[in-house]
């Protein structure tokens, strides 16, 4: 069997505060980017929101203030160093960010990632699915999770891309959660599933779940990397961000779903793993391969 070996890292990003300009927050990227390239690394993940705090946590009813939280242009103005640093390296990655975007006469906003080749070309795009949370101000909560308010539902579906040698899929934090997420990309091909997320520990509706926020992180995603023979790379937004404690557990998963390195910490931290695209044949080939063993005929509701 060939083998197709890269050297990805899960650059987990401690937590940006609302103060933190962007130049800030870039420079700890880059400062990651570089760690990740020395020690070997041709990709990198950086998590969900990348370049600013959690914003759907707060109540913002100014459109400008909301607004300040959505790059238009990406690479742009606030952008451009990252993707410079990047290619001068020869270091693909992906990134996460608010989308602020004009189609067709309306403005739509996603919560978006992107999928930069090491040339420095964005090459793949994704726009949130499963956006949680909720879509009014609900005072009661210790803080907000207005994705549903704040976001558009993501336009693009699961699509894959030509990518590091293989094929790739992205997705976003709550994402994760939902098997069909990883069956769609599994069923286009997927090897390897790059996600971000920023996960709150606390969870208003049923904080008797709070002390199992890190398994169930872990738990779907091992699932999801298990089920169909991908490689998964995860990067948290941890530590305490604007008052609220977020997880991390960052980590790369193998397709036979175990964690092959995980983040120790709650900062920026580079989370790096041998990779080989080949060894998604493992379980392709045999306990999952859709096409001898699985029966959609009999899966009805889930394509209903
Ligand atoms: N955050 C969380 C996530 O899915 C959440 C929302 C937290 C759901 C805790 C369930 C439990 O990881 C985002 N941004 O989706």
């Amino acid at each position: 069997m060939t083998a197709r070996r890269l050297v990805v890292a899960a650059a987990q990003l401690g937590p940006v505060q609302p103060e933190d300009g962007r130049e800030r927050t870039v420079g700890r990227l880059i400062a990651l980017l570089r760690e990740a390239h020395r020690r070997g690394a041709t990709f990198v993940v950086f998590p969900e929101l990348a370049l600013t705090t959690f914003f759907p946590r707060r109540f913002i009813e100014d459109e400008r203030e909301l607004d300040a939280f959505y790059e238009s242009s990406v690479p742009g103005p606030d952008t451009r160093e990252l993707f410079e640093a990047a290619a001068a390296l020869g270091v693909a990655f992906y990134l996460g960010f608010a989308e602020r975007v004009e189609e067709a006469g309306h403005v739509r906003r996603f919560n978006t990632s992107i999928l930069v080749d090491e040339r420095g070309a964005v090459v793949g795009r994704y726009r949130k699915v499963h956006l949680p949370g909720h879509a009014d101000h609900e005072p009661w909560r210790p803080f907000q999770h207005l994705e549903k308010r704040y976001f558009d539902h993501g336009n693009l579906g699961f699509p894959v891309f030509d990518a590091l040698g293989g094929t790739v899929g992205m997705c976003l934090c709550n994402d994760r959660r939902w098997p069909e997420t990883f069956r769609v990309l599994g069923l286009r091909g997927a090897e390897l599933v790059a996600l971000g997320y920023n996960t709150p520990r606390h969870y208003p509706l049923a904080p008797e779940h709070d002390r199992l926020q890190d398994f169930h992180n872990h738990l779907c995603m091992q699932a999801g990397a298990y089920a169909n023979g991908c490689w998964v790379v995860a990067s948290a937004k941890a530590g305490i961000e604007d008052g609220c404690e977020l997880i991390g557990g960052s980590c790369v998963i193998a397709p036979t779903g175990e964690i092959v390195a995980q983040a120790q910490g709650l900062g920026d931290e580079v989370v790096l793993a041998d990779v080989d695209l080949e060894r998604c044949r493992e379980i392709r080939d045999n306990i999952f391969d859709f096409a001898t063993h699985r029966r959609p005929g009999d899966y009805g509701p889930l394509s209903d």
